[in-house]
């Protein structure tokens, strides 16, 4: 059983979708993520287990790799294909409750701003690491965020900006969210922000990389508890 699910974690990690799969050369016409997938609940390991100690495993691995910049955006792209292809297996077990995701993130751009290659990253390594995300997209004001954070009944928010300029409406945003929640951990990043921009705009958290953010949410909801 070990064996199989280290094999589905290798799989993501590499990327290597299904034994159809051309990438990487030297894994071609092996197995991928979904047979073992397959294989594994076939086999009767629970889903709890191929989604913990095969499909988070191996994405874990990606983050760190990209946050040590050991591999690069495209490896982050092929990697998340190969978990959402083995994910869709797994689906029928979150509709019946059996698995859970961790819990909610809300995700956008902030206000002015139309950056998103970054957050679209940091959503897929949030969403690798088993939480829901909820991507506001772009140009995203402070009402739109505090009216998701209400609906979704959210306890983080996760704000990305790319210029020196939008990076200072944060500021206005995370005032705002401060004045109507007491109880949400905001995280920023983007390449022009700093930790000492962070703490002065009050901020919870700043991350250069997703894979911080996801170790960060994970250590303060899941670990601790
Ligand atoms: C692609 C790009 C664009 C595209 C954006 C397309 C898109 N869909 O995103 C387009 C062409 C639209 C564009 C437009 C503009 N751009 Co532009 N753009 C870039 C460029 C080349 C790459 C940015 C990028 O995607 N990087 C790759 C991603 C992966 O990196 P990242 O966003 O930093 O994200 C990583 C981390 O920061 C982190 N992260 C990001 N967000 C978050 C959030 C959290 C919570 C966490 C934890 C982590 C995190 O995780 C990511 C993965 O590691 C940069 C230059 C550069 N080389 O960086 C300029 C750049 C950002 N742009 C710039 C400018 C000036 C503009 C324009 C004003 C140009 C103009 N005159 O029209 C407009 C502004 C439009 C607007 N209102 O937003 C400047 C900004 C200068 C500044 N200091 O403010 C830059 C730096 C170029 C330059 N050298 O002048 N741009």
């Amino acid at each position: 059983m070990k064996d199989l699910l280290n094999q589905i974690s290798i799989c993501i990690e590499h990327g290597k979708v299904s034994s159809q799969s051309q990438h990487p050369a030297d894994m071609k016409g092996l197995a991928g993520a979904i047979e073992l997938t397959e294989e594994a609940l076939n086999s009767k390991i629970p889903a709890k287990d191929i989604l913990d100690y095969g499909l988070l495993k191996g994405m874990q691995t990606v983050g760190d790799k990209f946050r040590d910049g050991k591999i690069f955006i495209p490896e982050v792209l092929i990697s998340a294909k190969a978990m959402n292809s083995a994910m869709e297996l797994l689906k029928p077990f979150f509709i019946s409750g059996e698995l859970k995701l961790k819990g909610k993130v809300i995700l956008g751009t902030v206000s002015g701003d139309l950056h998103d290659i970054g957050k679209n990253i940091l959503k897929m390594v949030l969403e690798g690491g088993g939480w829901q995300v909820i991507d506001l997209g772009v140009n995203v004001n402070a009402e739109k965020f505090i009216n998701s954070l209400r609906e979704h009944n959210a306890k983080i928010i996760g704000l990305s900006a790319l210029l020196t300029t939008t990076m200072q409406n944060m500021e206005v945003i995370i005032k705002s969210i401060r004045e109507n929640f007491n109880d949400v951990v905001i995280v920023v990043g983007g390449a022009p922000l700093n930790m000492g921009f962070a703490n002065k705009i009050n901020a919870d958290a700043y991350f250069p990389a997703p894979q911080g953010m996801l170790d960060y949410i994970n250590n303060l909801f899941i670990n601790s508890n």
